[in-house]
């Protein structure tokens, strides 16, 4: 069992976030950091299960990624940006663009953005200006209110995932979360899943690629690795982000067609897994619906209804999201 790649402690406590949702292609900069007020639930007898261990002061650095969007004096801020393009900065503890990063994974910063109804998954990697200023393509898909998910080290610092709301004004189409499956195809290429993730403990996920009936036995190094595996929890997208077990060129590898992971997610709950992968030069994502804490990984999620996402507006009003923190750590 590799615990470089486990996830999750737990430390408890109820945190209170304020994200802002912002518009995009419009001139939104210099934007105002939202409040961001986490704190910890009072003692260790709260009514509320996910509250009830109470403990942890410092509860932000014990939230699962991609939960703030700031921490550690590092906040995560959208900026204006040309048509068709998504920008944004990190601004650091004394309050500029941040400009020192470390490479971590063959990229200074990777960015995941997600629907909050999970739909439209992408995995991008912006490119920065002198001044701290990220660009790229917008991998905004359509309308609705976007989890921007900024994955970075700043030089000198600890690595963080902050994230933001973005919305996309338009008549949304609220996707519900697909049911689970262990396995699902992606241009072609099927993906199985064997294992399920475990609340509070390391489960393996083994996931295996093949291509017209034949296991993909020659999957290309992207990033550093087989395969990326990002997990999203359905209700707050709470980011976890896993690295296969083992690595190209270390001698026990194999490029495929399995591709293993250990994985701790902080809570049970219904969470989409998504899997990049190479072959053929071309990176691909397949997608994974699973429930945690049941005992097969396959129980209904509460699919219909789910508060996921809520209609954008069409202009950029710094809407409140509170999320309630639950359990759990970043990620490595
Ligand atoms: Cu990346």
């Amino acid at each position: 069992m590799n615990t470089a790649t486990k996830l999750s402690g737990f430390a408890l406590g109820l945190a209170v976030v304020f994200g802002a949702t912002y518009g995009v292609g419009r001139v939104a900069d210099p934007v105002a950091p939202p409040v961001e007020a986490p704190h910890d639930a009072t003692g260790g007898h709260g009514n509320d299960g996910e509250a009830g261990h109470g403990g942890d002061n410092g509860a932000a650095a014990h939230l699962p990624g991609g939960l703030l969007v700031s921490d550690r004096g590092y906040t995560l801020r959208p900026v204006g940006a040309p048509a068709g393009q998504f920008a944004f900065q990190v601004t650091g503890p004394d309050g500029r663009a941040v400009t020192a990063y470390d490479v971590a994974h063959d990229k200074r910063m990777h960015l995941i953005v997600a629907r909050r109804d999970l739909s439209g998954f992408r995995h991008v990697h912006p490119e920065m200006q002198p001044d701290g200023t990220w660009q790229v393509d917008t991998p905004l898909g359509g309308p609705g209110v976007w989890r921007a998910f900024a994955d970075f080290t700043p030089t000198g610092g600890e690595a963080l995932t902050l994230g933001v709301d973005v919305t996309v004004p338009g008549t949304l189409t609220e996707r519900p979360l697909p049911a689970p499956a262990a396995s699902t195809t992606v241009d072609g290429y099927t993906v199985t899943l064997a294992g399920a993730p475990q609340p509070g403990r390391t489960a393996e996920l083994t996931l295996t690629v093949s291509r017209d009936g034949a296991p993909v036995t020659d999957l290309e190094a992207y990033l550093g690795a087989y395969g990326h595996l990002v997990a999203l929890r359905q209700g707050d997208l709470a980011y976890l982000h896993v690295h296969p077990n083992g690595e190209p060129g270390d001698g026990r590898t194999r490029p495929g067609p399995e591709v293993s992971f250990s994985a701790e997610v902080p809570s049970a709950g219904a969470y989409r897994l998504y899997l990049d992968f190479k072959h053929g030069g071309v990176v691909r994502t397949a997608e994974f619906t699973v429930v945690a804490g049941s005992p097969t990984g396959a129980s209904a999620p509460a699919a219909t209804g789910a508060p996921a996402a809520s209609t954008p507006a069409a202009t950029n009003p710094p809407t409140a999201d509170a999320s309630h923190g639950v359990p759990g750590h970043g990620h490595d």
